[in-house]
């Protein structure tokens, strides 16, 4: 039987943008007073379409901040706000530089994302629960982590809390309810609505945040989760952040449609789309959302829209598939540089105090660096020993893991 000739075509999405080529993004429609906040208690997840199609913002082009959606925040929160954006920032920078140098294994920064984690983990309460990626270091700034036991993690030396078991920068803090990060990228969305509807199970006023990527938001853990957290109306907060790429792969490849944050009205929740360089206008969305969840009005699904400025990791070339300087041009500008102008237009800041301020917490940085190492570095150690690989897994260790304990250590 002759075939048929008909050719088939599937469509396959690209970047706008490749090497070589000029980036240019059009200007966004959507100001600072633009949307009206509706009652979190109250409203329906239909009352929240036009915030999920449009995007939330406070702060304006010249450091101005303004419309329903400003928190209010005073001086002294908006300056801790800054120097933890500042602190990730230079963290991240001098890290690189160690991971460039040998005397670490891998890295990644959040470089232009340094608002999310930060902004959003101060909105919410102390025992509230952090289902990170490995892109949201910056909450453990918020929750009071040090740098000492960050670096010591990143060696993987006899200090690393988590004992080795991770790559570097998949965090786990125990004390700040951040749990670990997991590489599979997608599992900690569907996790965190277990324990949201856990805290609620238990009637306790504790809610979830959790963040996905853009690309890992293709992923089945993501429609789990939604379908979960819709159902059973659990008190969590979804973030997807798209910053635009998945190591290489450009987040058209993961929507099909104009935004991330429209696909959560079909499941039912409450959508918003927020400026993720944008400190107020995250803070806001967040402490709206939580109020949300711990209301019982269920949960709030948010696209954080940002742009990865970085590389993916330290094992990423990105002038491989996008122009250089591309992210000089994302309309949403640098949430360190946007918050830092909003504290000098409100005349809470100046130049030189931000000069003073990188330069102490750079050699913060460097006497933390001094002190991890004391307790092992990458080249010579001391690293945790052989047998915590069996260690504080089980309470009491199976048969099978004894076995293999005895014959590693030779008991
Ligand atoms: C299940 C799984 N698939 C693939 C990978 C490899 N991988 C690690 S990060 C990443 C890209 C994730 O991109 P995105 O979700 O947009 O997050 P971003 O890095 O931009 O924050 C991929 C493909 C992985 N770690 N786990
Ligand atoms: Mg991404």
């Amino acid at each position: 039987m002759a075939k048929k000739d008909t050719k088939k075509t599937i469509d396959v999405p690209d970047a706008p943008f490749r090497p070589g080529e000029e980036a240019s993004f059009e200007s966004w429609p959507w100001n600072p007073g633009d949307y009206a906040m509706p009652d979190p208690k109250t409203c329906s997840p239909e009352d929240t379409s036009e915030l999920a199609y449009g995007l939330v913002r406070v702060l304006d082009d010249d450091g101005g901040a303004s419309g329903e959606w400003d928190p209010g925040l005073s001086a002294d929160e908006l300056r801790m706000g800054l120097e933890h954006m500042v602190r990730l920032r230079i963290f991240d920078d001098r890290m690189m530089k160690m991971q460039r140098t040998g005397l670490l294994s891998f890295y990644m920064r959040s470089f232009g994302e340094e608002a999310v984690a930060i902004a959003q983990t101060m909105a919410l309460e102390e025992q509230d629960w952090i289902f990170p990626t490995y892109r949201q270091p910056g909450a453990q700034f918020v929750r009071g982590r040090s740098m000492v036991s960050m670096i010591c993690h990143c060696i993987g030396n006899e200090e690393d809390n988590i004992k080795g078991r991770q790559m570097p920068v998949h965090y786990s803090y125990r004390e700040g309810r951040f749990i670990s990060v997991s590489s599979p990228v997608g599992t900690q969305f569907s996790q965190a609505v277990g324990v949201a509807l856990a805290s609620k199970y238990k009637d306790l006023d504790e809610v979830t945040i959790t963040w996905i990527g853009d690309g890992a938001s293709a992923e089945g853990d993501y429609h789990y989760a939604l379908t979960f957290a819709s159902v059973y109306n659990a008190p969590v907060i979804l973030n997807v952040v798209n910053n635009q790429w998945a190591i290489s792969t450009h987040a058209n490849f993961a929507s099909g449609i104009a935004n991330f944050a429209a696909r959560g009205l079909p499941y039912g929740l409450a959508s918003i789309r927020v400026d993720g360089n944008d400190f107020l206008a995250l803070y806001s969305v967040t402490k709206w959302a939580r109020e949300r969840a711990a209301s019982g009005a269920g949960s709030t699904h948010i696209e954080v829209l940002t742009y990865r400025s970085g590389a993916h990791s330290s094992s990423d070339d990105p002038s491989r598939y996008r122009p250089g300087d591309e992210h000089t041009k994302w309309p949403g500008g640098d949430p360190v540089s946007r918050l830092k102008q909003h504290l000098i237009h409100i005349g809470d800041w100046s130049e030189e105090r931000h000069s003073e301020l990188e330069e102490r917490i750079d050699s913060e940085v460097v006497e933390a660096y001094k002190e991890a190492v004391k307790f092992g570095d990458l080249a010579n150690g001391p690293y945790p020993s052989a047998d915590t690989i069996f260690t504080e897994v089980y309470e009491e260790m199976p048969w099978h893991l004894k076995e293999q304990h005895d014959e590693v250590m030779g008991d």
